[in-house]
């Protein structure tokens, strides 16, 4: 079997666009999310590549749900090559005194215990093979912490942590960990974020030639296709018109 690349949230945004281009360059690809006639969309819209797909349809946050998925997988399809562990999300924005703790839980864990759930269960595959390679999807809220930000900015700050954590941890079995911390990028993030609120979610990208989800996936991509003994530990990545989270040159419109 060809090479293998599994990417948790796969039915919108970065991992949609993540899938695709890795189809497109002849990957065989794992695919997950929870909503289910999205990942039978996405096998539409690859199903012009020479490409083989599974689908794992379970909630990170459900660490019974992640394992018996992954475990379950036909032997073959445990070769993974690359994880990337893409699966998040912000909800709401408000001070620490008195934000909704429901949103809290949701960020915390989806974007750092699926996280790491999902981790657990794929990373024995690779140590088994001695070979591997870990994407973990941060943000530059990670490191630039914005006023309502908080809990969202603090479950990135852990995965920058786990990310170091896991090159530590994966060294000796050459297994590769790449930290990707993106801006602004337009995907469904704000919509979910401002739970529905279009004009708001839309009002966050204007004047600003936001990064696309295609753009991630062109620097992961890129990251896979360096030599062996080549990794990229951690990128920053903007747009142009972004220096900082609340420093953005936006056109006046
Ligand atoms: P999208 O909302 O477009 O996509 C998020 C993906 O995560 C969806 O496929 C969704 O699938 C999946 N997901 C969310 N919660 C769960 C869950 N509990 N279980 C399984 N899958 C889940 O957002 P992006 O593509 O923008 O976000 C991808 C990652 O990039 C996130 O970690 C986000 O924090 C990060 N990021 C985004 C930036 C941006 O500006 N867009 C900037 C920096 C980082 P489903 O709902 O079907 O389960
Ligand atoms: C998303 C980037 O600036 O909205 O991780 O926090 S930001």
């Amino acid at each position: 079997m060809d090479r293998i690349i599994m990417i948790t949230g796969a039915t919108a945004g970065f991992g949609r666009a993540i899938a695709k281009k890795f189809a497109a360059n002849g990957y065989n690809i794992i695919i997950t999310g929870r909503r289910k006639e999205r990942l039978d969309e996405v096998i539409k819209e690859v199903s012009g590549y020479n490409t083989d797909i599974l689908t794992l349809n379970f909630d990170v946050r459900k660490r019974y749900e992640a394992e018996a998925a992954i475990e379950g997988m036909p032997e073959k399809w445990k070769n993974i090559d690359i994880l990337v562990n893409n699966a998040g999300l912000a909800v709401g924005m408000s001070h620490i005194h008195d934000a909704n703790v429901d949103d809290w839980d949701r960020m915390i864990d989806t974007n750092v215990k699926g996280l790491l759930y999902v981790t657990r269960a794929v990373t024995p595959f690779m140590v088994a093979r001695g070979s591997g390679h870990v994407f973990n999807i941060s943000s530059i809220a990670g490191t630039d912490i914005y006023e309502y930000g908080n809990v969202y900015c603090a479950t990135k700050s852990a995965v920058n942590t786990l990310s170091r954590a896991m090159r530590i941890d994966l060294v000796k079995h050459n297994i590769k960990v790449t930290n990707i911390a993106p801006g602004m990028a337009e995907t469904e993030f704000s919509l979910v974020r401002f739970k529905g609120d279009k004009a708001r979610a839309r009002s966050v990208y204007e004047g600003v030639d936001a990064l696309t989800a295609d753009d991630i996936a062109e620097v992961i991509y890129y990251c896979t296709t360096l030599p062996g003994h080549v990794c990229i530990n951690d990128l920053t990545i903007t747009p142009v018109q972004q220096a900082a989270v609340g420093h953005v040159a936006r056109r006046q419109e």
